[in-house]
């Protein structure tokens, strides 16, 4: 039986979530680096839903379909082995904490991509793999990738003051609750932890988060950071023992 293919973005939190999932149950895939805008229809082929607009991370076994990163962990779980992500009686908890990283995300991003269309250095380190060979010429192209996935994903619709108290509510939640345990549901590590400390990863990348130096900066909210040194070495913490 051959491997299933995840299409997926290398510094995305939400490709980092599916990836983090299928390494923890040790299940084998091979990884297709996504081009947003260019390949939109062949992921609305390939899904076999031509009018849904696709996202990443998206996993494709033998026809299969699997498309939101929560979902790709489930899958994860269930052909793979090792410890549970999902204990039983816990996944409601879990669910409620994969929604306030999906919240936590979505405001980051629209943050992060204003500050990306207006950085060269950031975008043409942005440029995928598969046509960074192409150099510098390529940073009108990527940024009408990233302004296509502000119109796709409607960023522009929240005011910054808004999206920051969002951010700040879900990052309060999170840091209360790792003050009291040093896992979020039940005293182990499970999809909560996981999820939360991936989203992190748009408010202060992880070293090992594969940025270039220009993105980095873009990629990061300083003084959202500095209000929560606790979580953030909590999140460096799950990192080191667990991914
Ligand atoms: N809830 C989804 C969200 C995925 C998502 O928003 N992916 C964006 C990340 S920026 C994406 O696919 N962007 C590239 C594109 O749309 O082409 C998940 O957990 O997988």
């Amino acid at each position: 039986m051959s491997s299933p293919t995840l299409v997926h973005l290398p510094q995305s939190p939400w490709s980092e979530k599916a990836r983090w999932a299928l390494d923890h149950h040790g299940v084998a895939y091979k990884g297709l680096e996504h081009v947003p805008m260019l390949y939109e229809p062949f992921l609305r082929v390939m899904s076999r839903q031509l009018r849904r607009k696709p996202s990443v991370p998206m996993l494709i076994d033998s026809g299969i379909v699997v498309r939101d990163s929560l979902d790709i962990a489930l899958y994860a779980e269930r052909h793979g082995s090792g410890t549970p992500l999902f204990p039983k009686g816990q996944e409601g908890e879990i669910y409620g904490w994969n929604d306030g990283a999906e919240r936590l995300l979505e405001a980051a991003r629209s943050r992060l991509m204003e500050r990306l269309v207006a950085d060269d250095g950031a975008l043409y380190e942005a440029v995928p793999s598969p046509l960074s060979k192409l150099g510098p010429s390529l940073v009108p192209l990527a940024r009408m990738g990233a302004t296509f996935i502000i119109r796709k994903y409607k960023t522009r619709t929240t005011p910054a003051a808004q999206t920051e108290a969002t951010i700040a509510s879900v990052m309060e939640r999170a840091d209360a609750a790792v003050s009291r345990n040093d896992y979020l549901v039940g005293g182990q590590f499970t999809f909560a932890d996981l999820a939360v400390a991936a989203a992190l990863g748009m408010i202060a990348p992880h070293p090992r988060q594969p940025l270039g130096p220009a993105s980095r900066k873009v990629w990061s909210e300083p003084t959202i950071a500095a209000a929560f040194p606790n979580l953030l070495s909590w999140r460096d913490r799950i990192i080191e023992h667990h991914r």
